[in-house]
């Protein structure tokens, strides 16, 4: 017999079918079992006597007959609540062992330590998985949005021989008889592509060696990557990204309706233009606002960030807020300085829901003055050659951004911790399971 789908069995009343799937939760009445069978497409009630045993989370074939309940016990809150399945017989295909905390309830409702110590279990649980469909929906219609606007995807490597981004975030790993880094970001890449194919887009691994357990770090993330050639002025910069912000959204609230609602969640408003000011304008209404007086930083403590945000959706009705300008020297040796005034960068970072969501901007594109940003920067010519190679032969005026998945993932569902938007997240304590065990 042909294996049948939960979702089908709505339309298959009288019907028998064959059902294979996890057993999500079993409540025993005596003679009488209950179990709610989980596969890829749902869940449904099947119903049996005189059962043999059989524990939460184990993998079962039922083969039964689909019947429709009655109308005082239809369930609206499933699909499959107006059926059931009289279960003829009931095969255990993998037993679990018993669980060392309740699957069957609507929340976990576990400490996050414990949710990824037991990862390949939490992971089983309807809630857990409606988030890892929602950032799946985020990168396939960050790819969709921008294969519509003829960009071609690239695969970064993740093995890099110099630190373009600078800081000390970085990490070092031995590479035969040399050493070499993991990649901070894809930048230097994306940039020299802009060379070659115009417009170019990237879904990778970005490798972070953040030394500080904070709720929006971690040391490996998912980056949404963009740089495109033959930009007029950076606000080309700023209109692709709404375009593909926008994008992300309409196809998560259309596609993701049922994940949301386990949130309750909304998406981010955003009014007809997403707000942009300067980063000096940003520091002005935060004194205004807060009597804290940030004027002369250069850059936005994560406060800032979060009272941005707070301004945005007061005043202007949008989560989500573009901060341009920031201190060409607290920014990689690659943005474009503004030549009104250039101290400050064409830079911008989109913040939304209180944490920055994306960096970005104009690159500079002209070889000698790329050469001189190296020096001043400290960098060496060596180490950035295949790059540079690229800019000698001429690039056109470029820009791009950045989005992390995590963040995005974490603030449309508003979770706490960026970590449970991460399937196995890595932080200083933990790569899979606690590094001080
Ligand atoms: P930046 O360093 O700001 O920019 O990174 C871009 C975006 O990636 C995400 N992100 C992170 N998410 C979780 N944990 C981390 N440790 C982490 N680090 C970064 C954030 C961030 O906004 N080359 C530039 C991008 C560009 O200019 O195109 C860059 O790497 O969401």
């Amino acid at each position: 017999m042909e294996r049948n789908l939960i979702a089908e069995t709505v339309d298959k009343v009288d019907e028998e079918v064959r059902l294979l799937g996890w057993v999500n939760t079993i409540r025993d009445h005596g003679k009488i079992t209950f179990i709610d069978l989980r596969d890829r497409s749902g869940m449904v009630q099947c119903v049996g006597t005189n059962l043999e045993h059989v524990s939460p989370e184990s993998v079962v074939e039922i083969i039964g007959t689909v019947s429709g309940r009655p109308e005082n016990l239809v369930n609206s809150k499933i699909k499959t609540g107006s059926i059931e399945i009289q279960i003829k017989s009931l095969k255990v295909l993998s037993k679990a062992a018993e669980l060392p905390f309740d699957m069957g309830t609507e929340d976990l409702n576990l400490d996050l330590p414990t949710l990824l110590d037991y990862r390949a279990l939490t992971l089983r649980h309807k809630k857990q998985q409606a988030i890892f469909k929602v950032q799946a929906e985020i990168i396939n219609a960050f790819r969709q949005a921008l294969l519509k606007r003829d960009f071609v995807e690239f695969q970064a490597p993740s093995i890099i021989s110099s630190v373009p981004e600078g800081g000390a975030e970085v990490f070092k790993v031995k590479y035969f008889d040399h050493e070499a880094y993991l990649s901070q970001s894809p930048q230097l890449y994306k940039s020299l592509l802009v060379g070659i194919f115009e417009r170019v887009f990237s879904v990778n691994q970005i490798f972070r060696a953040e030394p500080s357990v904070t709720t929006r770090h971690l040391t490996e993330a998912t980056s949404l990557d963009v740089e495109f050639g033959f930009i007029e002025s950076w606000t080309d910069v700023l209109e692709m990204e709404e375009y593909v912000i926008r994008y992300i959204f309409s196809e998560v609230e259309k596609n993701c309706r049922e994940e949301l609602d386990l949130f309750n969640a909304t998406l981010p408003k955003i009014s007809d233009n997403i707000p942009t000011l300067k980063l000096k304008e940003a520091q002005e209404i935060i004194f205004q606002r807060t009597g804290r007086d940030v004027r002369q930083e250069k850059d936005l403590a994560p406060e800032d960030e979060r009272e941005m945000c707070k301004w945005s959706l007061e005043e202007k009705g949008s989560d989500l807020v573009f901060i341009s300008h920031f201190a060409t020297k607290k920014k990689p040796f690659y943005v474009l300085p503004d030549p009104e005034d250039p101290t400050y960068a064409f830079s911008v970072d989109l913040l939304g829901r209180g944490v920055e969501w994306s960096s970005g901007g104009q690159r500079l594109n002209d070889y000698e003055t790329i050469l001189k940003h190296l020096d001043e920067w400290g960098l060496k010519q060596k180490d950035v050659e295949l790059y540079l190679q690229s800019f000698k032969y001429g690039v056109p005026p470029l820009g791009g951004f950045a989005l992390g998945a995590e963040r995005m993932t974490m603030h449309i569902l508003g979770l706490k911790n960026v970590r449970e938007a991460s399937l196995f997240p890595r932080d200083m304590e933990r790569i899979d399971l606690r590094l001080s065990r």
